[in-house]
């Protein structure tokens, strides 16, 4: 670690004075998901849960919302609309309620970008059912959020309407009628691309009025979360700008639920840029959850889990200033 690298990051952050406005901060939880492709895949060795113990760990820091990655294919391995596994459904509510238990939101992330075994979802009727399925038995926790999916990308822009509409309708139906429902849009929900992308998501409707506009956004040079570069130290306001406009315009409230930046100044500067901005405009960003806790991620570049992830050693001291008061 270079000294000099953190105490410019927290000197940067400590300019931003006192209780943070957002209502959520947070961190992803990621490895029930892993072993894409592999399904069902054995627990142990294509996928696994999230440590209970990483969870207190970021609990005990204020963090206060976790979204839990799951795949779609191992919760309801035959059809969209057929019966859930029982065995990965008592894991995923054993870290849900781990998560709710402590007093936190668990947001639940089918991490399914818009595709169900490889194959675009065009049966809307049919992801209303898998929603049926999956809201019913958390119906009840209130402190539960649902994703609609993960990054939707490449597909007709009115089947992503039409598949988030079918998913809060459903989810409605069900009972959940006081949980917070997360939408997400095309171009993998970038809130870079969002106001061009996604402008027809504004038209979705719930009974419940509890939508929030879920956006992912990375600092490097694609977007893509794939580089250690951030493109400059003030990229995460550029990138973002522009949705919290969309947001205004439209009265709507967004979360970002996905974003990351490597180890180093350039990209610590942006990060507290991006959530100084998105704290200053708490009347349309609720919160952000840091992409990504889970025990498999070995040193990769933006690993939040603890003790010692490379993400959360070069990270905590700075999105720690930033999780909601109590
Ligand atoms: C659920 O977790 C247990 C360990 O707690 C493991 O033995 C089991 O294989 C897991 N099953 C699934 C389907 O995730
Ligand atoms: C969309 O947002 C970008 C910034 O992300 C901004 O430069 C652009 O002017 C916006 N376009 C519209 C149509 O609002
Ligand atoms: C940016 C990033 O890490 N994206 C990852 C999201 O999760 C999926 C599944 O775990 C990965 O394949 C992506 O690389």
């Amino acid at each position: 670690m270079r000294p000099t690298i953190i105490n410019s990051a927290v000197a940067a952050a400590a300019l931003f004075q006192g209780a943070s406005a957002l209502k959520w901060l947070g961190i992803n939880l990621s490895s029930a998901e892993f072993g894409q492709g592999t399904y069902p895949g054995t627990w142990g060795t294509e996928f696994t849960f999230p440590a209970d113990s990483s969870i207190s760990t970021l609990i005990g820091q204020g963090f206060n919302i976790f979204r839990v990655a799951f795949s779609m294919e191992r919760l309801v391995p035959d059809k969209l609309t057929g019966a859930v596994d029982e065995a990965y459904l008592a894991n995923l509510t054993a870290t849900v309620n781990t998560i709710t238990e402590a007093g936190a939101s668990a947001v639940l992330d089918p991490h399914n970008f818009g595709r169900y075994y490889d194959n675009i979802i065009t049966d809307t009727a049919g992801f209303g059912a898998f929603w049926t399925t999956l809201a019913t038995p958390f119906k009840d926790n209130k402190l539960v959020v649902f994703d609609t999916n993960n990054e939707y990308h490449d597909m007709d822009q009115s089947l992503v309407l039409q598949l988030n509409q079918a998913a809060i309708d459903a989810i409605r139906a069900a009972g959940a009628t006081s949980q917070y429902v997360l939408v997400e849009g095309n171009s993998y929900s970038g809130a870079w691309t969002w106001n061009t992308t996604n402008d027809n998501l504004k038209a979705l409707t719930d009974s419940a009025d509890l939508l929030i506009y879920e956006m992912h956004q990375y600092l490097d040079t694609d977007g893509s979360g794939t580089h250690e570069a951030c493109v400059s130290s003030d990229i995460g306001v550029q990138r973002v700008v522009g949705a919290t406009e969309w947001l205004k315009a439209n009265g709507k409230i967004g979360i970002l639920g996905e974003f990351a930046g490597g180890a180093n100044d350039a990209c610590k500067t942006a990060v507290i840029g991006l959530l100084d901005h998105l704290n200053e405009n708490s009347d349309v960003w609720q919160g952000a959850l840091w992409w990504a806790a889970g025990p498999w991620w070995g040193d990769y570049m933006y690993s939040y889990e603890p003790p010692s992830g490379t993400g959360y050693s070069a990270y905590n001291s700075i999105l720690t200033k930033y999780v909601p008061s109590k």
